[in-house]
């Protein structure tokens, strides 16, 4: 494993005050792994993500073996570390069986390395290396997924936050990345992989809390519908800047027809891929990873639950719930289910009430009828005593 460290002004400075007070007190540290098949660009995208990276670049080699690259931002008063995990590109070798392993290992092995820590006497010294994101990059064949892809994504999304990107859009033309995308996402329904998405019930990232639809949250809810809309994710990457014709130095890839620009919505979607990691979304990638994944993974750990044994699949179905599998397009069909989940509980308590109703009245039938017996038996009493008093009598 290398590691380069390196201080960037990242494009973090949209990060609202609150926002970044938020992540800061939840730790301070962003952890976002890439991985996908050779080639397609990760190396180059972390480069982009993170411009000040001078010393890596030209290098244009496969990356060997995992890489951590640290960057750290000061930035409104506060300090932000982000660790950015490199994979050597897998799905290369003959047999691609289980070809996730070692990156499902390194999630993995980073919980269990929080998990004791927190299991020791002193709890506040931490060392969390916790992924909170993952970027898996698709290789942009305007085909469909491979069953790799779908097989790996699944394993990544059942422990932590997975963020599905088509790399290398320039090679695709609009329409087939549109098509391509649209796939894609048919797939991702399908077989059911919870991809993080923003949240769209509440609009600042502030600890969960519901959120009216009132006009204040329009545009943030706007831009988390727009973000959900463009899943998953084209996008370019560069660490060359070029004249755009009007003067102004912009990241970009060179053809002879032209510049394909980096951060340009027209041309890919990296400043909404930027914006989901390093903007008002961190704090959510930081909470899900803590609330939900780490916390599933902490139980698996405890009820000793093998994710991998088929045999274990029923337990593990009562921790997968949690997986924040939010709504990728406003699909009629979504709504319909909304509708029937939300009759199911109403038909739920009102099922449960009545259980309740009919218990009561089971206890007050069941109590009448011990009054009963008990005035019977007062009775009886009585008539025994008078049947005593009267033989006594009697003997006198
Ligand atoms: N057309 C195009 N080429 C790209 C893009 N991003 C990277 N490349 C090129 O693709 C090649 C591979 O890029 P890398 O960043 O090394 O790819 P990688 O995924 O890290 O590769 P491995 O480490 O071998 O897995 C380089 O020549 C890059 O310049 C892109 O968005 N579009
Ligand atoms: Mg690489």
């Amino acid at each position: 494993m290398t590691m380069t460290t390196m201080t960037t002004m990242v494009g973090v400075a949209a990060l609202p005050n609150q926002v970044f007070k938020k992540v800061h007190d939840a730790g301070s540290v962003f952890n976002m792994l890439v991985c996908g098949e050779s080639g397609l660009g990760k190396t180059t995208f972390i480069n982009t993500l993170f411009p000040g990276l001078k010393q890596r670049k030209g290098k244009k080699v496969s990356t060997e073996a995992v890489d951590i690259v640290r960057a750290q931002l000061t930035e409104k008063g506060f300090t932000m570390r982000f660790n950015v995990v490199d994979t050597p590109a897998f799905g290369d070798k003959v047999d691609n069986n289980r070809a996730w392993q070692p990156v499902v290992d390194f999630i993995d092995d980073q919980y269990d390395s929080y998990l004791r820590q927190e299991q020791q006497p002193f709890r506040d010294v931490r060392f969390d290396f916790r992924v909170h994101a993952v970027l898996y990059f698709i290789r942009p064949t305007a085909h469909g997924l491979k069953p790799l892809d779908i097989w790996t994504m699944k394993h990544l999304s059942q422990r932590c936050n997975l963020i599905p990107v088509i790399s290398k859009a320039d090679t695709l033309t609009a329409q087939e990345l549109q098509l391509f995308k649209s796939r894609i996402r048919q797939v991702i329904e399908a077989q059911e992989i919870a991809i993080f998405t923003p949240p769209l019930d509440y609009t600042d990232g502030a600890e969960g809390a519901a959120g009216s639809l009132d006009e204040a949250n329009a545009p943030a809810l706007e831009h988390a519908r727009q973000l959900i809309e463009s899943m998953p994710f084209a996008i370019v990457g560069s660490e060359d800047r070029y004249d755009n014709g009007s003067g102004t130095m912009v990241l970009a890839r060179k053809y002879p027809w032209g510049l394909v620009e980096v951060e340009n919505d027209e041309h890919c979607d990296f400043r909404k891929l930027r914006a989901l990691l390093l903007g008002t979304y961190m704090l959510d990638l930081i909470t899900s990873t803590e609330q939900t994944h780490y916390e599933n993974y902490r139980r698996t750990r405890l009820e000793g639950i093998n994710r991998d044994e088929p045999n274990d699949s029923e337990k593990l179905a009562s921790l997968t719930y949690k997986t924040p599998a939010r709504k990728l397009s406003n699909n009629p069909k979504y709504k319909e289910e909304e509708n029937a989940l939300k009759s199911y509980f109403t038909e739920q308590v009102k099922a449960e009430e009545h259980r309740f109703r009919q218990w009561e009245q089971n206890i007050i039938n069941e109590r009448t009828k011990l009054n009963g017996d008990l005035e019977e038996i007062q009775a009886k009493v009585k008539r025994m005593e008078e049947e005593v008093r009267r033989l006594q009598a009697r003997k006198h």
